[in-house]
């Protein structure tokens, strides 16, 4: 067993049920030119978790634990992608439309992909989610199974919308889920902040929040 000195209170994990899960490090959320910048984001603060995720990734991959990844991404003919979504407010581009890194969000497109400093490893998972939540009509539930994970340690943008609504259903299915504060990263600093109180708030009521340091010096 091992401990991370951990917000509400220590976090104690099985080795062999702790995965590592990034969320959407994607070139469209957090590169200069995507989709996160046009819509108005100053993209810098995302760009400046990069050197820390990738400890977090190295920590991990060294201890011989899995890491996942997950990009936020439709098929190229738009099925999976809800005309609620695509069509909200009046955005300069929409999901699907053609943007300076390819069509914006679309699998397969070069703003998609996963920024090359967090290139997936042979091996290593990516789930391909249509929502904001891993879980929601993808494999990912499968992937976790397939593994034995019931422990997982999350990273990733943005920290208010995809890494904490995918915490909470990871929650709801019975994983415990600790927060990386420091490899994680939102457009709206408060909202950042926000996210961890509400994930710790109530003895934990959605996880645990450590630095990465804490989470590599566990490993
Ligand atoms: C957003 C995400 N914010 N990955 N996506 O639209 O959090």
């Amino acid at each position: 067993m091992g401990v991370i000195r951990a917000e509400p209170f220590d976090f104690s994990f099985d080795p062999a049920t702790l995965g590592l899960v990034v969320i959407d490090m994607q070139r469209d959320f957090v590169e200069p030119g995507g989709f996160g910048a046009s819509l108005g984001n100053d993209v810098a603060l995302l760009q400046a978790i990069i050197p820390t995720v990738q400890a977090l990734i190295g920590g991990f991959r060294a201890a011989g634990l899995p890491v996942i990844h997950t990009r936020e991404c439709h098929r190229p003919d738009l099925s999976d992608l809800p005309p609620a979504k695509r069509d909200r407010g009046a955005p300069a581009l929409r999901i699907g439309d053609e943007g300076p890194m390819g069509r914006i969000l679309i699998a397969g497109e070069p703003g998609a992909d996963i920024v090359p400093e967090l290139a997936p490893a042979p091996g290593e998972p990516v789930i391909d989610k249509p929502g904001k939540g891993a879980f929601y009509g993808t494999e990912f539930a499968q992937v976790l199974a397939d593994r034995n994970l019931r422990q997982l340690v999350f990273a990733g943008v943005t920290t208010e919308v995809c890494v904490q609504t995918t915490m909470r259903e990871a929650n709801d299915r019975g994983f415990d889920g600790l927060l990386a504060t420091d490899a994680t990263e939102s457009y709206f600093p408060e909202f950042k902040q926000a996210a961890i109180r509400m994930i710790i708030a109530q003895g934990g009521i959605v996880g645990w929040a450590a630095p990465t340091a804490h989470v590599l010096e566990a490993l």
